[in-house]
């Protein structure tokens, strides 16, 4: 059905399966989007590295507020750039099948902007200042938001989130969910 000669064996397709949450047609699909982003790179070397200014072109990730940290989440030597594996890992992550508990892990990754494994104030503040743009909240709005924020879920009081103490308030934002979707 117009799917064209795959750039792909039965038995590398069955790989990608295997190791995502899609199944191959799916796999292709994603192949096609990622081509789409470039393709005079893409349809010489199907697994071509893009520029993370390519990536960003995919429309959900242009509109996301983390589009660049998604891209560095997923990017293989973290500066963005995504080769085809990058970004196949990078919509299964996203789609409807995967488990929240996946989404979650790779959320506090996107939100962790320097990469201490912890969410602290500069990370929470970064975080809401991107969801809320592009109004900006006063100081006070701020402080008293992360105040907020960490009364509720900083259980160690050590004054920032751990994976642990930020799985709990994933569990009680009905949506996350929805926030942390990409439709292929
Ligand atoms: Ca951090
Ligand atoms: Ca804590």
């Amino acid at each position: 059905m117009g799917q064209g000669t795959s750039q792909f064996t039965d038995e590398e397709l069955q790989d990608y399966e295997d190791l995502t949450y899609f199944t191959k047609k799916e796999v292709l699909h994603a192949h096609q989007k990622f081509k789409a982003l470039a393709p005079e790179k893409v349809g010489h070397n199907r697994n071509a590295k893009l520029p993370m200014n390519k990536v960003l072109h995919y429309p959900e990730l242009r509109v996301n507020p983390f589009g660049d940290r998604i891209c560095k989440v997923f990017s293989s030597n973290q500066d963005g750039d995504c080769t085809f594996e990058d970004f196949l890992d990078m919509m299964s992550v996203f789609s409807d099948s995967t488990p929240k508990s996946v989404k979650a892990e790779h959320a506090f990754r996107v939100f962790d902007f320097d990469g201490d494994d912890m969410l602290g104030v500069r990370d929470l503040r970064e975080t809401i200042d991107r969801l809320t743009a592009p109004h900006r909240l006063t100081d006070q709005e701020m402080a008293h938001l992360i105040q907020n924020i960490l009364t509720e879920a900083d259980l160690d009081d050590d004054g920032a989130l751990s994976f642990a103490e930020f799985e709990q308030v994933i569990d009680r934002s009905p949506d996350f969910e929805r926030m942390f979707k990409i439709q292929l």
